[in-house]
């Protein structure tokens, strides 16, 4: 049989890492969109080209989502059944900072995608995934956000993946193209980047714990979030594309809580006892063996605006794509702290 082909942008990032080991595993052979940097940026993947049943199934190759002639040679070249849109200026606190770059890749890098999907008249061909976000649902007052719930978006990166939500469905309306969102809450892993809250404090206590650091510095204590693992959502991305018909899904834990409630669990596995004291700003976190603050907040990681709550039900998912999270945050928490050791 045939082996099935999939392009993945934004490869060696988080999702691309673990979404590449699970079509290779499933037997796909895999092409991962690089751009070019000037200190290497594979990490996340170095592994694949290590093992023995994967290296001979996966390429790598240069590309850029601002740059629609490589993408649609690529796609021309390549020929691909599944296409992960994957890649983006995916901090929504540094969207704030590069807003027209961040709209560049994340908004109009997915119409370039589509766009040479259409050129190449693959639209019968390729079966296209949009990485679509919660950011989207911003500040809605909806408490239990699915995919009904009105996009709200509350940054330049909610913003940008709204228009990629939209104009995703409507290529799928309009040249009837197998195109996807999965409207994806919070996942994170060991290998998430060290600038997302959950890696920087989980990296930040352990490096207090070993003597490597004297504080971690950190913004709202108070946003509440949904956080899974990388490892089940990449699963629902290719059940998304293995439907009899293309759809939005919602992928989320159902559960939701504070980043101080995130903090007080992973410095509790780590094995500090904290108390907290002050308001506001001026909050801090004792570590009560040694009375040295160990916690401070900082105005610089304070966005102009953020989303207090998120807490996503993915019911649909579970009924239609058969899919439902295996980790529980508890351990997730423990395979970071473990991944640090
Ligand atoms: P990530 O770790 O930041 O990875 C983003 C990837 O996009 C990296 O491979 C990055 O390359 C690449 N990229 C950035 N700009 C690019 C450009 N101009 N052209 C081509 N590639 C570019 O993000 P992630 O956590 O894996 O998330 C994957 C996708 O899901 C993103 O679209 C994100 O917005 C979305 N998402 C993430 C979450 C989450 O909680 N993780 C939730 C919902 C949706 P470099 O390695 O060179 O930087
Ligand atoms: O922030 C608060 C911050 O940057 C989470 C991306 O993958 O998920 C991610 O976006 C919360 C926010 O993730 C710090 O204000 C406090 O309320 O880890 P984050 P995010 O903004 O939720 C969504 C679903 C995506 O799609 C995105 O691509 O934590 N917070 N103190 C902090 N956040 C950061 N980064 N750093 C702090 O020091």
């Amino acid at each position: 049989m045939k082996k099935k082909i999939a392009l993945i942008f934004g490869v060696t990032g988080q999702d691309g890492a673990y979404l590449s080991k699970f079509l290779l595993k499933k037997k796909y052979k895999v092409y991962g969109v690089k751009r070019r940097s000037s200190i290497i940026n594979t990490q996340r993947i170095d592994d694949i080209y290590k093992d023995i049943n994967f290296k001979s199934n996966f390429v790598l190759c240069y590309g850029d989502l601002t740059d629609s002639f490589s993408i649609l040679s690529l796609i021309k070249k390549i020929k691909p059944d599944e296409i992960y849109n994957l890649a983006a200026q995916s901090h929504v606190q540094v969207s704030f900072e590069v807003p027209e770059y961040t709209a560049d890749v994340n908004g109009l890098g997915t119409l370039r995608i589509l766009q040479a999907i259409k050129n190449l008249n693959l639209e019968n061909k390729v079966k296209f995934y949009q990485a679509g976000t919660s950011e989207m649902f911003g500040r809605t007052k909806e408490k239990f956000q699915n995919e009904k719930t009105t996009f709200y978006p509350a940054s330049p990166y909610g913003a940008s993946k709204s228009f990629a939500h939209w104009i995703t469905v409507n290529y799928r309306e309009a040249y009837d193209i197998y195109a996807c969102n999965g409207i994806l809450f919070n996942h994170e892993s060991p290998i998430r980047g060290e600038t997302f809250v959950t890696k920087k404090i989980i990296q930040g206590l352990m490096r207090i714990k070993n003597g490597n650091q004297k504080k971690l510095f950190l913004g709202n204590l108070y946003s509440k979030r949904d956080w899974g693992h990388a490892r089940d959502y990449v699963e629902a991305m290719w059940k998304m594309l293995q439907q009899k018909k293309p759809d939005d899904y919602v992928i989320a834990t159902g559960q939701t809580i504070t980043i101080k409630e995130f903090v007080n669990k992973a410095a509790k596995k780590i094995g500090f006892k904290i108390k907290w004291f002050g308001k506001g700003i001026n909050e801090k976190a004792i570590n009560i063996e040694n009375k040295k603050i160990i916690i401070e907040c900082r105005k610089r990681y304070f966005r102009p605006v953020d989303i207090d709550y998120l807490k996503g039900n993915a019911q649909r998912a579970k009924k239609l794509l058969k899919w439902s999270p295996k980790t529980s945050i508890d351990n997730l928490i423990d395979e970071m702290i473990q991944y640090e050791l």
